[in-house]
């Protein structure tokens, strides 16, 4: 036998299973992306300064300063359960909870027609349509972003002159059926799912929010989200390949900003 336990099985070096690392390793100002390539691209194209990457299975994190504040940015893939594991792996590396902050900086698409492509929202509440946080909490249980996340994702946007608005996210098991899109083959038991989520008032919709959202209220740690809008379910538009760079900048420099702010 190796020692490990089943329920925790980081190795003896305390590197964590999933996500390769270890305490030290990693700021407790965090941005999370999906894509791994976006991660690549904040270090590149946005810290003053940062180490090699750290890689294991799909997660990759880089290590470095973003005007002069220690950050670290990682690129956990698509989906609820690869941020809960994201999430949680990320929480053993720190003592205090407490000084951890972590951003959402992700892509969605927006369900009412006044939200632009290349527009930015900021999640003020998730609603959980994954399943992956029912393993933590009840359904009724509240995905709420912190206030002061919030407020410094705003305040940034205000600074950088990001159209922005302030909503409710809701965040899907998957990106085809579970969201409404139906594909030859493939239909959705759900085809009407973004016509409902607009009339409840819900501003955008994407895959890991909400599970973010409830972990950091389980463990106490600040965390929010800003996507910007590379859909529009309404009127059924996708932003062109020339818009979708300029968004994901200000995005990303959205997080950052909000992470220097707290
Ligand atoms: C789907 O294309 C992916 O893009 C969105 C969704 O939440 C999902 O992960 O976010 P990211 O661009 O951060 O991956």
């Amino acid at each position: 036998m190796s020692g490990r336990s089943a329920n925790d099985p980081q190795g003896a070096d305390e590197r964590q299973y999933h996500i390769g690392l270890r305490p030290g390793d990693v700021a407790p100002a965090i941005l999370l992306v999906g894509d791994p390539k976006r991660a690549k691209r904040v270090a590149e194209g946005f810290f003053d300064d940062y180490g090699d990457p750290i890689t294991e299975r799909e997660f990759v994190t880089y290590t470095g300063t973003y005007r002069g504040m220690p950050m670290s940015v990682m690129g956990t893939g698509m989906s609820a359960a690869n941020t809960e594991i994201a999430v949680i792996e990320l929480c053993q590396l720190f003592e205090d909870a407490s000084s951890v902050a972590i951003i959402r900086a992700g892509s969605c698409g927006a369900l009412q027609a006044n939200i632009g492509l290349g527009d930015l929202v900021i999640t003020q509440a998730a609603h959980r349509l994954e399943e992956t946080s029912l393993a933590f909490v009840t359904p009724g249980y509240p995905a709420v972003a912190h206030p002061e996340v919030v407020l410094a994702l705003a305040w940034a946007c205000e600074d950088t002159g990001a159209a922005h608005h302030l909503g409710i996210t809701a965040t899907a098991a998957g990106f085809y059926g579970a969201q409404g899109r139906n594909i030859p083959g493939f239909p959705s038991r759900v085809p009407a799912i973004e016509a409902e989520l607009q009339r409840m008032g819900i501003s955008n919709l994407e895959m890991e929010a909400s599970t973010l959202l409830t972990l950091s209220t389980l463990r106490g740690f600040r965390a929010g989200a800003v996507c910007a809008v590379y859909a529009n379910r309404v009127d059924n538009t996708f932003i062109a390949d020339a818009d979708k760079s300029a968004a994901e900048k200000r995005c990303i420099q959205a997080g950052l900003e909000g992470l220097l702010k707290l």
